[in-house]
């Protein structure tokens, strides 16, 4: 298993599934479900449509369009209400669930955004241990994938991944 982390524009990576930060409608909005719609052209938007939401902490999967990626694997992140709202096993769920759903997909790469640190505003350092730890805990039991990326898209994020990447290893 080989874990990555990577920092730029996750919608220019040619992996089998990319993991978007949508929002309970998967009919779009800002941030990188914004600029992943965008990219992946209108047919994504007719494709979710379709799916009738998804609930906090679950994934869903659909096609990539125009993406160089093969799949985008939907999960909606918690909003953060201070911490005590479940917010932590919700963060959680959205990596398992989407580790799984590539798992049954038989996909060998994936590409997580730093999910809920944006507009939903998880705390950074707190969900990038979640994000870790989830990945970590869970990459011993995959049979079908063989490389995880983090895609951090600011300088903040790339600094704590760094360091608590380098403090694993
Ligand atoms: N590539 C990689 N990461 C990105 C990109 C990109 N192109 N653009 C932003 N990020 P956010 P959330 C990072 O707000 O907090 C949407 O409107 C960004 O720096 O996109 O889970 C949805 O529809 C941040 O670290 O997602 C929901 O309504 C991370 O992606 C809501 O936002 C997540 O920020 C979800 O909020």
């Amino acid at each position: 298993m080989i874990i990555k982390l990577h920092k730029g524009d996750i919608t220019k990576m040619s992996v089998d599934t990319i993991v978007n930060a949508a929002n309970s409608s998967l009919l779009g909005g800002g941030g990188v479900d914004g600029a992943i719609h965008r990219a992946a052209g209108p047919e994504l938007l007719v494709e979710c449509r379709k799916l009738n939401g998804c609930p906090t902490g679950k994934a869903k999967i659909t096609n990539a369009y125009n993406l160089a990626c093969k799949h985008v694997i939907h999960t909606v992140g918690p909003i953060w209400k201070g911490g005590n709202s479940n917010e932590a096993n919700l963060l959680k769920s959205c990596y398992k669930n989407s580790l799984k759903l590539a798992e049954a997909y038989k996909l060998e790469s994936i590409v997580f955004p730093n999910i809920s640190t944006g507009v939903y505003g998880y705390p950074k350092e707190e969900a990038a241990k979640i994000a870790i730890e989830t990945v970590m805990t869970k990459s011993l039991k995959l049979k079908h994938l063989k490389e995880i990326t983090f895609c951090v898209f600011d300088d903040t994020n790339y600094e704590i991944y760094q360091k608590l990447l380098k403090d694993i290893i």
